[in-house]
């Protein structure tokens, strides 16, 4: 029952689209299968359908093939794998210190410690759509705190996995409920995104975002294929700091993309999984989403905390559905609930208490503003190191992308087989695709980095 992971360009036909509703079909009857319309005897045989594999010694799992490891988190299992000391992991987009740890922010463990030291909490289960104060701080954030939607009640606000789980239900909410089923995703986009909305049971198309001739944005190509996607498609935008690329629209672009979105009704749905890391401000990169939530039409968000407070393995987020009425918001909601219950029950109480810690407390707030500012600068000044290292260096190649190109990400150019080679080489860990995370680099490793580019560049070019 692996659903096709197929991806057709906006104006290719529709087998994404058939394969993904015949996917989705089988998903519905597999579903009714469950809620008992077959009898427990048919159930039952189904089980010992095939009594001599259990028998003969060999495994009942003995098809089963080995999976590829993922192309992101793959990066990281390769790089544990290795002993050398000079090792470097640039794959995963997780922010380390300039000596290359892990960094828990001061203001997290400022919450941790109240929230440890309240005795009156306890563990009990949260509500199917979370901690309420999470849910109304968040939308806040994403939105503004002056948005007439918060206001006036028309946003449905509910706590899930991270920013990956507030996909998925949002995903799945659309597949049920909404008229059409096909997303369109940026073409690059998070390699996750075909993957989760293709198991969501919608349709995947790509538009063109990034032109790398010029390694930057393709405005005429993305805005010629939302203008042709049917009327009432999804289309995925990354709210700041696009990942992979690091190319944004500017916000005259991004107000031209909420016009052609609102004239063709498109539904747009946010990613915003960086707000804050592309500017260092969360009122900046929340612009791009404001705009569109200001207009009175409908949107979704998906929000993630796991940058921005440091959350990663908390898996702290949350999904927001911008509705035109607050009656229809509360019917969303009571639909979210469905959608949530059967597939993880509630989500965790104590990521999304450390949030609201945080969101509720004015000086601990401004104290997160400071420290996630500190590691915006960081990134760019990483940036900024690694190009002048490139340039004295006399690397063949113009690297003004790397700063001109924002947020945790730097797409590189390098190809496959300069990666492999850095890889193999140089110890250096990062995606197949030339991603690289320049929230891993540090100053003492910008040289290493710098000489693996150079000896890639130059050897392979
Ligand atoms: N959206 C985007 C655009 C994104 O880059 C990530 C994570 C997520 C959502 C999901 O994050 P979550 O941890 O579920 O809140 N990206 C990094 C990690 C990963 O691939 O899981 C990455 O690209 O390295």
């Amino acid at each position: 029952m692996s659903p096709q992971f197929t991806v057709s360009g906006a104006h290719s036909s529709s087998t994404a689209a058939s394969s993904s509703s015949s996917s989705a079909d089988r998903r519905l009857s597999a579903l009714v299968r469950h809620l008992g319309v077959e009898d427990s005897t048919s159930a039952m045989s189904d089980i010992s359908a095939n009594p001599t594999s259990a028998f003969n010694g060999d495994s009942v799992f003995a098809h089963v093939v080995q999976a590829p490891e993922d192309p992101i988190l793959g990066v990281t299992v390769a790089y544990n794998k290795d002993p050398s000391p000079i090792k470097l992991n640039l794959g995963v987009g997780a922010y380390r210190t300039e000596e290359g740890k892990p960094l828990v922010l001061n203001v997290v463990r400022q919450a941790e410690q109240q929230l440890v030291n309240d005795i009156s909490r306890v563990k009990e289960y949260l509500p199917i759509v979370g901690l309420a104060e999470f849910n109304k701080l968040s939308a806040k954030l994403i939105l503004g705190a002056d948005n007439p939607a918060v206001q006036e009640s028309r946003v449905t606000t509910v706590q899930c996995l991270s920013g990956t789980g507030s996909l998925r239900v949002g995903g799945e909410f659309l597949a049920r409920h909404y008229h059409e089923r096909t997303i369109y995703i940026p073409q690059p986009t998070w390699g996750n995104h075909i993957k989760v909305f293709t198991w969501s049971g919608l349709s995947v198309k790509t538009y063109r975002y990034y032109d790398p001739a010029t390694r930057g944005l393709n405005f005429q190509g993305l805005l010629e294929d939302l203008g042709s996607a049917p009327s009432g498609a999804i289309v995925l935008l990354h709210a700041c700091a696009h990942n992979p690329t690091g190319v944004d629209p500017t916000l005259e672009q991004w107000e031209q993309i909420r016009q052609l979105v609102r004239s063709r009704a498109l539904l747009p749905f946010f990613d915003s999984a960086y707000q804050g890391f592309a500017s260092g401000s969360l009122d900046s990169d929340a612009q791009p989403v404001r705009i569109f939530a200001a207009d009175g039409g409908e949107c979704l968000v998906a929000q993630s905390y796991a940058k921005n407070m440091g959350l990663y393995g908390e898996r702290v987020g949350a999904l927001s559905i911008v509705c035109k009425s607050a009656d229809v918001a509360r019917r969303v909601e009571s639909q979210l609930k469905l959608v949530i219950r059967p597939m993880y029950s509630n989500p965790p109480i104590h990521g999304a208490s450390i949030v609201a810690t945080i969101l509720r407390d004015r000086d601990l707030f401004n104290e997160w503003t400071i420290e996630l500012k500190a590691m915006a600068d960081r990134i760019i000044s990483m940036r900024k190191q690694l190009f002048d290292a490139l340039k004295t260096r006399g690397t063949p190649g113009d690297w003004s992308h790397i700063i001109k190109q924002i947020g945790m990400f730097t797409f590189t150019g390098l190809n496959a087989e300069q990666v492999a080679f850095m890889t193999k080489e140089y110890h250096i860990y990062m995606t197949s695709d030339g991603r690289i995370s320049m929230a891993g680099l540090s100053s003492k490793t910008v040289p290493h980095l710098t000489d693996a580019i150079h000896a890639a560049v130059t050897r392979l070019g």
